[in-house]
């Protein structure tokens, strides 16, 4: 009697996968479990398991193309058996999956040791710094339990899991950088839940993890489907690209979208090869381009081993990215910087004054919060303050909201959180917002959100020292005040020398769109509403 064997459901969302190895030809014989032939899906190789026995007549399933789940992959004569094989082994048509394969026949289930990748983090984040290892070998993962806490360029991020089961072996350190698809932990008896983490090669199939006891089945009616390769079935499964995971994972490494390489294998099937000669395509390409304007050359360091001795440390990522962010900037904008002096003498006892009654609220009142709403009714008179410059489309975008980002100081270095609707909230509120970022800021747990959206940069200096200093307009921003140590210094007024506490203040602007007259006349326009309140209620 002829038999089939079909292409096994591969787990959720699978409906096809590529056969890169035929295990067997025609006139072997085919005993249950015994490897039929080895596919790739997204997420694994597999080798699949026989789930009928007898000689094998035919082989529908060709190396290098795409198969259907459900669609014929050999025929087999049962009745064709060795002497030595049984006559009429007991089939069933239900798949039997080998106890270390990825599911085959309960879709979505692990039994295999299955790995958990660093899931993408966010645009253009394409490694982390692993802070903390949440889990220990021996360990049982739930889905969804944090399982690492790793800090990017935006933030600090507890990374939950998408595969539950025994930890087995953890892939990663402390301290180090782990990249977006790089394997973080391994766990054993588990189940994927989501997007479930790239397996590795299945090893040979060992006894079936289902394997049916009781009354034999019936073989289900044969059905219609032939091995169907996807390349005829425009339209069904064409919409990604066939590439195998290993040269997914490398372009993903390489920050470059699989999509775009063009494969040279069987039916464009994409390889790392291919994926390393596009990057280099690209490279050079690049390579070609004229500079960007702004585009410095980096220069080459000198040996300083020459010297004495050195040590080198990985920049962390936000250092990275304050050094790619500020660079752009300084290089971008045509600064100029504006220095002056407020006297804060009368507004100093005012803030004596009122602390304790912000104090009782939770909050600290200090010239930060008091220079935020005084900025905040600076940009509503001056809006080319509260601007952003688009050069490609020759337009100044004028913004009608009011968010401040408040330069903080912190031991990973600097980061610039936003305190958002400034123009719409008191002191006291805006004084516990910067209590709360400040705060969430030390503890690292500023979210992305909480440094998006900024209009205008405060940089405060003021509580460590110094007397001026250039701060760098944060792009895409125009403006941007520091604020350097108020001290008590002899002023000459009506006729004498008089102790004023005054308070330095460098506006760095974008020349671009703010021209000299302009930033004195904002400038001045602060320091008289920090020395005379008043202007503010008055002017608005
Ligand atoms: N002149 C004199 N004293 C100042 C001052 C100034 N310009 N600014 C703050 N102070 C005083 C405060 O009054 C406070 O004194 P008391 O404790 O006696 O009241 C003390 O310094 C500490 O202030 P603070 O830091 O707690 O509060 P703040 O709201 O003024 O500042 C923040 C908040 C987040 C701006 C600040 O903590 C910080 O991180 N500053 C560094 C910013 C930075 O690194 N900028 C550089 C960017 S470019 O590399």
């Amino acid at each position: 009697m002829r038999k089939e064997f079909k292409l096994p459901e591969l787990g959720e969302n699978i409906d096809a996968a590529d056969v890169l190895k035929i295990l067997v030809k025609a006139g072997d014989y085919i005993k249950h479990d015994e490897p039929v032939l080895e596919i790739e899906t997204d997420k694994a190789t597999i080798e699949v398991p026989s789930t009928v026995e007898g000689l094998i007549k035919e082989v529908l399933a060709v190396e290098g193309q795409k198969i259907k789940v459900g669609s014929t992959v050999i025929v087999v004569e049962e009745s064709a058996a060795p002497a030595e094989a049984p006559a009429a082994a007991p089939v069933t048509a239900e798949v039997s999956v080998p106890a270390s394969a990825p599911s085959v026949s309960e879709p979505a289930k692990v039994s295999a040791p299955a790995e958990f990748i660093l899931p993408e983090l966010g645009e253009n984040i394409d490694a982390a710094d692993v802070l903390k290892i949440l889990i220990k070998v021996g360990d049982v993962v739930a889905a969804d339990q944090a399982v690492i806490e790793i800090e990017t360029d935006k933030a600090t991020i507890e990374v939950p899991s998408n595969i539950s089961g025994t930890v087995t072996e953890i892939l990663i350190k402390e301290g180090q950088k782990a990249k977006v698809g790089q394997p973080v932990f391994r766990v054993s008896g588990g189940a994927a839940v989501s997007a479930p983490a790239e397996a590795k090669p299945a090893p040979a199939p060992q006894a079936p993890a289902e394997q049916k006891s009781g009354p034999v089945k019936p073989a289900p009616a044969q059905q219609e489907s032939k091995f169907v390769p996807v390349d005829t079935q425009p339209g069904i499964l064409t919409d990604a690209a066939p590439a195998a995971p290993s040269a997914r994972r490398i372009a993903r490494e390489l920050g470059v979208d699989v999509n775009k390489v063009t494969g040279s294998g069987p039916h464009g099937r994409i390889s790392v090869d291919d994926v390393k000669a596009y990057v280099k395509k690209l490279n050079l390409s690049r390579r070609e381009e004229k500079p960007s304007g702004f585009g410095v050359a980096a220069v080459p360091l000198p040996d300083f081993t020459k010297f004495g001795t050195i040590e080198r440390k990985p920049m962390s990522n936000i250092r990275t990215k304050t050094a790619e962010h500020l660079s752009y900037a300084w290089a971008s904008i045509p600064h100029v910087t504006q220095f002056d002096k407020a006297d804060i003498t009368d507004l100093e006892a005012i803030r004596k004054m009122f602390a304790p009654k912000v104090e009782a609220k939770g909050a600290k009142l200090t010239v930060t919060a008091i220079l935020i709403k005084v900025i905040s009714h600076a940009l509503n008179k001056f809006p080319q303050f509260n601007a952003s410059v688009d050069m490609e489309k020759k337009e100044i975008i004028y913004k009608s909201y009011c968010n401040i980002g408040v330069a903080v100081d912190t031991e990973r270095g600097l980061i610039v959180p936003v305190i958002n609707d400034t123009d719409k909230k008191n002191i006291t509120e805006i004084s516990l917002g910067l209590a709360e970022i400040s705060e969430k800021a030390r503890l690292r747990k500023i979210s992305p959100e909480d440094l998006q959206g900024g209009c205008f940069t405060i940089s405060n200096l003021g509580g460590i020292g110094g007397t001026y200093f250039t701060p760098i307009v944060n792009s895409p921003e125009v403006a941007i005040l520091g604020v350097s140590k108020g001290a008590y210094e002899p002023v000459y007024k009506n006729g004498e020398f008089v102790p004023r506490l005054m308070l330095p203040l460098s506006l760095s602007y974008d020349h671009r769109i703010i021209d000299g007259a302009d930033a004195i006349r904002f400038l001045r326009w602060v320091i008289e509403a920090l020395e005379q309140p008043m202007k503010i209620l008055i002017e608005g």
